[in-house]
């Protein structure tokens, strides 16, 4: 049996989500509410002492990391392949999911935070991520604090901007590798897509689809269409969403786009 551990507007577990959707594996759901801080819960701190989701569960085994969890999960079931068969583009493909884990995924959490998500921690009360900041073990401590700083101070917090030029800057770099080719990499979909697609979802969600729509990024606009047509996209990615939490992060990203608008200098 396949259990995982997961949220619903987090990237990493929609990308784990959206994989396992692709590869038509069945799953069952463990759902931690982050937004309230069932990550610290003892029982799932036992399966990951970073405190973040996704975690993997498969007869018994537990495997943590969203990227490390895909790999997995074509190794375990090459059936419904979404890695590419030549060792070139399995290498593409592996530097799209680098630049997600150490660039693209802190900038994403930073917006994220900054724009919507600290409003409904600071409603629920943070007290358990106070506590957990004071009490929690050292993995993962570093990660902890900045999401502090943004929870706190907002777009106010050191280094926000930075990270908010980082993940244009990933827009524009998809842009441009998409001229001529409908996918990321090779000829079709690919783990490089999927590994994608919920940090352009997490724009949409957080109605930022300002920073690619009106002619400023065609082509990853098209390539996002084509994403958001298969069939894995909504079961995967929207649906797993609670719709108050949805609306949430859409009326929050509407409130916040200005500054972002301004930051970029979109008109
Ligand atoms: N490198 C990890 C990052 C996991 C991560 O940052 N997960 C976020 C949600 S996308 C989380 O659980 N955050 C918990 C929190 O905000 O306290 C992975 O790829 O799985």
């Amino acid at each position: 049996m396949l259990e995982l551990y997961h949220q619903g507007s987090s990237a990493c577990s929609a990308k784990v989500r959206f994989a396992l959707a692709e590869k038509r594996l069945e799953w069952v759901s463990r759902y931690v509410d982050i937004l309230k801080g069932e990550q610290f819960d003892p029982q799932f701190l036992a399966l990951n002492p970073k405190a973040v989701v996704p975690v993997l569960v498969h007869g018994g085994a537990v495997i943590p990391e969203s990227t490390v969890i895909c790999e997995y999960l074509e190794d375990a079931f090459p059936e419904h392949s979404i890695y590419p068969a030549s060792p070139l583009e399995r290498a593409r493909v592996r530097a799209w999911t680098k630049a997600v884990d150490e660039e693209l995924h802190p900038a994403c959490s930073a917006l994220t935070y900054i724009a919507s998500h600290r409003h409904t921690i600071l409603r629920h009360g943070a007290g358990s991520f106070d506590e957990f900041l004071a009490h929690g073990p050292a993995e993962g401590r570093e990660a902890r604090t900045l999401k502090w700083q943004w929870i706190r101070t907002g777009f106010d917090a050191p280094g926000a901007a930075d990270k908010i030029r980082l993940y244009d800057a990933y827009l524009h770099r998809m842009d441009r590798d998409l001229a001529g080719r409908e996918w990321l990499v090779g000829d079709g979909f690919s783990m490089a897509d999927a590994a994608m697609a919920p940090y352009l979802n997490r724009l949409a969600a957080l109605s930022m689809e300002g920073l690619w729509r009106g002619g400023r990024l065609p082509r990853l606009e098209r390539w996002f269409e084509r994403v958001r047509e298969r069939p894995a996209f909504a079961p995967a990615l929207i649906e797993w969403v609670p719709d108050d939490l949805a609306n949430e992060m859409r009326e929050n990203g509407r409130r916040s786009w200005p500054d972002v608008a301004a930051l970029l200098g979109i008109a």
